[in-house]
């Protein structure tokens, strides 16, 4: 029902969705019978002329039945809930499928950095690409995201991706997720971080293969660590001729 009014961009999106409906639905369903009942009741015995108001104490076994088989009913709803929520949960947080790339996500007040591999595919590296609020990845491709925050709490959350995870300040928290639309979508810090919270905001790209090559070449061209890297080795190679 969510993917009406917000797109499913990642792999794990549905699954999420599918626990919210299970939720909404089984809310929906309860809500109904019993509002439905109790509205039934007060029109039927509503208050009418020669009959006395009967008092019932609700004691006797043939009327607990009332309570307690709706009682064991919502009691299963609950356990099915459960069951597929800390399953989601399982796959989604706990589980850590093997990675195609890994990207650093940095919160601070109030903005992100990104780090992403540059043409050797691996983070921590000479060619790094750095962003500022602008998150770039290939579609189809399964991500690891090391987290970090070098101030106060933030909160990753990336909604079309069903994504989102607490930045803690001291702390390197790893996860996934794999973009399987293409697209462009914007996401915004999802925990108060001090004055500048509601201007925090970034956007996510999810390219092609090609188009992500494009722009890793023109982001290696603009990255003015990279050109001064660049400049060093050309320096260096001028100076041992
Ligand atoms: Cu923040």
């Amino acid at each position: 029902m969510i993917e009406y009014y917000l797109v499913a961009a990642s792999s794990f999106a549905r699954d999420i969705d599918m626990v919210f409906d299970v939720v909404f639905w089984s809310v929906a369903f309860w809500f109904t019978l019993t509002f439905g009942a109790f509205i039934w009741l007060i029109f039927k015995f509503r208050a009418k002329e020669g009959v006395p108001a009967q008092y019932i104490t609700g004691e006797e076994k043939s009327q607990k039945k009332y309570i307690s088989y709706p009682h064991f009913a919502v009691l299963i709803f609950d356990v099915l809930i459960i069951v597929m929520a800390v399953r989601v949960w399982y796959d989604v947080k706990q589980d850590l499928p093997p990675a195609d790339h890994t990207v650093r996500v940095i919160g601070q007040q109030w903005a992100w950095t990104f780090v992403h591999p540059g043409p050797d595919g691996k983070i921590d590296t000479a060619d790094d690409i750095t962003e500022i609020d602008e998150l770039h990845l290939q579609v189809d491709s399964t991500y690891h995201y090391k987290l970090e925050s070098t101030d106060v709490l933030h909160s990753f959350s990336i909604p079309v991706f069903r994504l989102k995870q607490d930045a803690i300040p001291g702390r390197v928290i790893t996860g996934w997720f794999k973009p399987i639309l293409t697209g462009e979508w914007d996401f915004q810090c999802a925990e108060i971080c001090g004055i500048g919270h509601g201007i925090m905001a970034a956007r996510v790209f999810v390219e092609t293969p090609a188009e992500h090559e494009a722009w890793m070449q023109q982001a290696m061209n603009q990255q003015p660590g990279q050109q001064s890297e660049l400049q060093l080795a050309a320096n260096a190679a001028t100076v041992g001729e």
